[in-house]
């Protein structure tokens, strides 16, 4: 492998890459953590298609004698902003020893998210999955060495996980498993693979419309969270509870089994929130709402037999997941029942997604 470092005597010419990349959702959830960006149990995610991320990166000769940092230029929405600046510069330092290429370089990075600002939606899945495949796609145009898809697209989760753990599944189209587990061929720690292809076609076509109950920033940092899970009593049994949910959560995903599939992913959701409220310190991210919305998918469901489930990431906005068909149902029952507990009525309609794509 080439050592992926620029003659200097021969200077690059200015260019840029740009890519739209989404969030995701998991079903089985990534909480705790070691080593370098490791996971404790494998996770599995819906890729989602309108909570994207939009990131271009403009590349240059390197204008200032080499520091030992990288050279960047960083904006939000057209605007400076000096803590996403910050954030980014430690994770491109962090590649620098493997990617040196970086630290001869300008770098310009122009970013921005489909969603509000505001919106109380994660967005490092999507923020740190579209810079990710910004770099694979400089480091091919430089180099010529990720011509190969699958190495592409490799690369990139690599280096989403490095930024932010969940970012890694996002690279993929409809589904991904990321963490080695005996049920996924192929499947790593390192990096997320995709599944798409081993689901029920039903998944394809599948709605997560998010309830934003707050925008406000949550108290207890992801970061921090999974640093928690180091002490937690729990810790162990539920890391062994993931790896077998794996594969009965992908057999009734392959089969269509949405009472099984409804059935696991909302455990997964309130075992994690268990998981924060018995943390040394405990925490709840969950508010009111969030369970006057649970309460209310529960009483929907066994008044109409439609298989709407919830799910939660780590904050307190809810998930639901449906399929495409009864989608008519499932706007109303929002708009008569839900809406009301949302803040100011936001609700961030999503679905599932073919994955990023270069723009
Ligand atoms: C997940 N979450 O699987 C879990 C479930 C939230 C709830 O991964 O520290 O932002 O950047 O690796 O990926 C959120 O944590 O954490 C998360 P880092 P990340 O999606």
């Amino acid at each position: 492998m080439s050592k992926l470092i620029l003659d200097s005597s021969n200077p690059v010419d200015p260019g840029q890459v740009v890519w739209r990349s989404p969030s995701n959702i998991a079903l089985i959830k990534y909480w705790g953590k070691h080593g370098v960006q490791l996971p404790r149990n494998p996770s599995l995610s819906l890729t989602l298609a309108s909570s994207c991320t939009d990131t271009m990166l403009q590349y240059a000769p390197r204008e200032t004698p080499d520091d030992g940092q990288v050279e960047l230029d960083f904006f939000f929405h057209e605007e400076e902003n000096e803590s996403f600046r910050a954030k980014t510069l430690e994770f491109l330092n962090s590649l620098a020893p493997t990617m040196p290429f970086l630290r001869q370089l300008k770098l310009t990075v122009r970013t921005g998210n489909s969603f509000p600002h505001s919106a109380g939606i994660a967005s490092s899945a999507s923020g740190m999955s579209a810079l990710a495949l910004c770099l694979c796609s400089l480091e091919d145009k430089l180099f010529g060495t990720l011509r190969d898809a699958d190495a592409f697209d490799q690369k990139a989760s690599v280096l989403a996980r490095l930024g932010s753990g969940s970012a890694c599944r996002s690279i993929f189209p409809y589904a991904a498993v990321w963490g080695a587990t005996q049920y996924v061929q192929g499947s790593s720690d390192e990096f997320a693979v995709p599944v798409g292809d081993q689901i029920h076609d039903m998944f394809h076509d599948f709605h997560d419309d998010i309830l934003i109950v707050s925008r406000e920033e949550k108290s207890v940092s992801s970061r921090a969270g999974h640093a928690l899970m180091e002490g937690n009593p729990y810790a162990e049994p539920r890391y062994a509870q993931a790896r077998a949910r794996m594969g009965t959560l992908l057999e009734a995903m392959k089969g269509g089994d949405l009472a099984t599939f409804g059935k696991i992913v909302e455990d997964e959701a309130l075992t994690l929130h268990a998981l924060m409220m018995c943390s040394n310190p405990s925490y709840t991210l969950m508010r009111p709402a969030s369970l006057a919305i649970i309460e209310k998918v529960h009483q929907y469901r066994a008044d109409t037999g439609n298989p709407v489930y919830f799910t939660l990431d780590a904050g307190p906005n809810v998930h639901l997941l449906y399929p495409g068909e009864i989608i008519t149902d499932v706007r109303k029952f929002i708009d008569d029942h839900l809406v009301q507990h949302c803040e100011d009525g936001y609700v961030q309609q999503d679905w599932v997604g073919e994955g990023p794509e270069e723009m």
